[in-house]
């Protein structure tokens, strides 16, 4: 079965790296609508050897026979046309913040909790990147232990900005000053993903916590984060620190965790050999090193999770959320 596909949002970093998935899986598309706004309409982009022109999105964009709409292009573009969109009849995997903690809208990522796509009304949330990589190791240890508490840390790449922050890290190696930042990223770190809330926490670190506990459907977790950005240029990585509420032997939890879906174990140190970014950019999967148990506390384990961020943690999961409504037959 072939379906009519648009993507809003197509000529962001994102959007294009939409298309690119969307040919290399061969998803089903009949026809292929393709959107942004106004400053970059009117550009060509070739899908599968044909030349598609942008439009520019506007009310009557969905007035067509399309099934599902990917989009990427903001919460504020979201906010407005997801529900365009899905009150004429388009499945939307969205992949802004926006509707992500609506209790009304699935938070989907498929190696996790792929049934929850079945409830949906119209919207399907794609999660931010860094809870995506963060929960596809997590689930085979959360269904053989039970997690109680955990504690993320991350380092961040620049694309997670889009290419305002890749200029900025280009530019400042350069010696050029920053200009997206507040404080240069070249030779540097920032603790500071997103806005800073009453808290004390970024909206980034707040959104780890709770997209985790919708995902898991478990609010009971007591989680912590701090994100921080780093002077790379693609792929997330994240220190991850468990504790479960069942004893665990180190040796059958690596056994779970070679066995998850969408995960890669690079862990052996006697030959220094463990995930980083640069060497796990432009993959699909979600790499898994330096498994070691948290002597500190009763059943606790660490653990090191690089993903590339624009693949897994956004364009990737999109499309692989497309194909479980195709699969469960809901288009
Ligand atoms: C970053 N995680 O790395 C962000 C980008 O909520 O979809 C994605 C923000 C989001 O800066």
């Amino acid at each position: 079965k072939k379906v009519n596909v648009a993507i809003v949002g197509a000529t962001g970093m994102v959007g294009r790296t939409f298309l690119k998935v969307l040919e290399e899986r061969n998803f089903p598309i009949e026809n292929l609508y393709l959107f942004s706004s106004a400053k970059s309409a009117g550009s060509s982009v070739t899908f599968n050897g044909k030349e598609y022109i942008v439009e520019e999105l506007n009310e009557s964009s969905f007035d067509r026979d399309i099934q599902i709409a990917l989009f990427s292009a903001g919460g504020e573009i979201s906010k407005t046309y997801a529900p365009i969109a899905a009150s004429k009849n388009v499945i939307v995997v969205d992949n802004s913040s926006y509707w992500r903690m609506n209790p009304e809208i699935p938070l989907v990522v498929p190696e996790v909790n792929p049934e929850a796509v079945k409830n949906h009304r119209g919207i399907i949330a794609n999660p931010n990147c860094s809870t995506i990589q963060a929960v596809v190791p997590l689930k085979v240890l959360h269904d053989n232990y039970k997690m109680k508490r955990i504690v993320y840390s991350t380092y961040q790449a620049v694309s997670g900005s889009g290419v305002k922050g890749v200029d900025d890290l280009e530019k400042g190696v350069q010696g050029e000053p920053n200009k997206f930042y507040p404080h240069p990223i070249a030779y540097n770190c920032l603790p500071h993903i997103d806005d800073f809330t009453d808290n004390g926490y970024t909206k980034e670190e707040l959104k780890m916590i709770n997209e985790t506990m919708k995902i898991f459907e478990d609010y009971n977790l007591k989680i912590t984060a701090t994100t921080v950005r780093v002077p790379v240029r693609n792929g997330h990585s994240e220190s991850i620190n468990v504790e479960f509420e069942n004893p665990f032997e180190l040796e059958e939890l690596v056994h779970h965790m070679k066995s998850a879906p969408g995960v890669v174990v690079i862990d052996d140190v006697s030959n220094l050999k463990y995930p980083t970014a640069v060497e796990c950019n432009d993959n699909d999967e979600v790499f898994v090193g330096r498994i070691r148990r948290d002597f500190s506390v009763d059943n606790g384990v660490n653990l090191w999770v690089v993903a590339d961020n624009i693949r897994k943690g956004a364009a990737t999961n999109t499309v692989q959320i497309a194909e479980l409504l195709l699969s469960y037959n809901l288009v």
